[in-house]
């Protein structure tokens, strides 16, 4: 960034920057979802999930996109319902979502689970109607039977993101929504979001012309929006922030980095060759003060009344998501940080 370019805090982001037309719509949705929730009885989990984007035009029609395809997220969504979760899915539009991922139109297109049957000709019966293969009901039934179950509770809430601008927006407004739940709200910040943007203000309002050879463009730095939520928007919940690497070496330090800037409950180290199969949770010792934490160890090095931990995740012989023990694992650490608040207003 050239020296003359502000940077931008949170606070100047959302003064300068227009917030998305459907955004009060949205967050009415959430205020009534939350009131259900408590009403239930029931914990919340905002998941958010897949990548972001930055459009070069007001009338877009080109964009940086962030990598995700929004697998982590919609996985983790199902198991926490799985434990009796409700959950705000808030996912780049388009992008996997719970239950009906195991359909993508890319990995198991629907249409070649569905075969034509001929009806016989009883003049009341159409022709011809449609069966699902029976070998597919195996695999069908239970995500059917789930998918039927969590509609009936009302316990999942969709919502909506394509720019990163739309993301920041919603984030804000939903935390501050979800303030209200004090510690029974866990945030799983999976999505992968820009780390830089292109201010309106200097955004060209039509596509962008190729006639002048080469194309340069200055973008700002997205604010550190985890410093806010943490401090101002929900103080009380339990924040789970996830780190992307693609350099292995880097990983640990980086995810500590993060812990120590915004001063959070967890953050989720993930390489991205390796994320299907690994993780390392890294988080404050003080904060598993009153969970078994028997699987965490130290990190080497690491002094100090307040010593980071470590916990590295593998996908277990004969399981196929690494998700289900990552959100094992965070829900008991979810009930101790629910314990710790009682103890000190005790
Ligand atoms: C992640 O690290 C997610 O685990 C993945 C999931 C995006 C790798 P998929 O959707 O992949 O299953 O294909 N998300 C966070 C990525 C991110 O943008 N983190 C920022 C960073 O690393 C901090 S919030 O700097």
């Amino acid at each position: 960034m050239s020296d003359n370019q502000p940077t931008f805090s949170a606070e100047s982001y959302f003064r300068t920057q227009p917030s998305p037309p459907n955004l009060e719509h949205d967050l009415t949705g959430v205020r009534n979802f939350v009131s259900r929730q408590i009403a239930e009885n029931r914990k919340v989990v905002l998941v958010t999930s897949g990548g972001t984007t930055v459009p070069l035009e007001h009338n877009v029609v080109r964009f940086l996109d962030n990598f995700s395809a929004g697998t982590r997220g919609a996985t983790s969504a199902e198991y926490f319902l799985e434990h009796g979760y409700a959950v705000i899915f808030m996912h780049r539009q388009f992008s996997l979502q719970p239950f009906s991922r195991h359909y993508s139109h890319s990995t198991n297109p629907f249409l070649d689970f569905l075969e034509i049957q001929s009806n016989p000709k009883d003049g009341e019966s159409p022709s011809e109607t449609i069966a699902i293969q029976p070998a597919t009901v195996p695999h069908l039934l239970p995500i059917l039977a789930k998918y039927r179950a969590v509609q009936q509770s009302g316990a999942l809430h969709t919502l909506t993101f394509v720019t990163v601008n739309d993301y920041l927006f919603l984030l804000r407004g939903v935390s501050q929504e979800l303030s209200r739940l004090g510690r029974d709200v866990m945030y799983y910040l999976a999505a992968a979001v820009s780390d830089f943007f292109l201010p309106t203000q200097r955004m060209s309002e039509h596509k962008i012309q190729s006639g002048k050879g080469t194309l340069n463009i200055e973008m700002d730095q997205v604010p550190k929006i985890l410093k806010p939520l943490v401090d101002e928007w929900t103080p009380e919940g339990f924040i789970v922030s996830f780190k992307l690497e693609t350099d292995p070496s880097i990983l640990l330090s980086k995810a500590e980095a993060a812990l120590e800037r915004y001063g959070h409950q967890v953050v989720i180290g993930n390489d991205l060759n390796r994320r299907k199969f690994e993780v390392v949770l890294v988080a404050r010792e003080s904060v598993l003060k009153s969970i078994d934490s028997t699987n965490w160890t130290e990190i080497e090095g690491e002094t100090g009344p307040d010593k980071f931990v470590q916990n590295w995740l593998r996908l277990r012989e004969g399981k196929t998501e690494i998700e289900e023990d990552i959100v094992n694992e965070l829900i008991r650490y979810h009930e101790g940080w629910g314990r710790m608040g009682k103890a000190s207003r005790n």
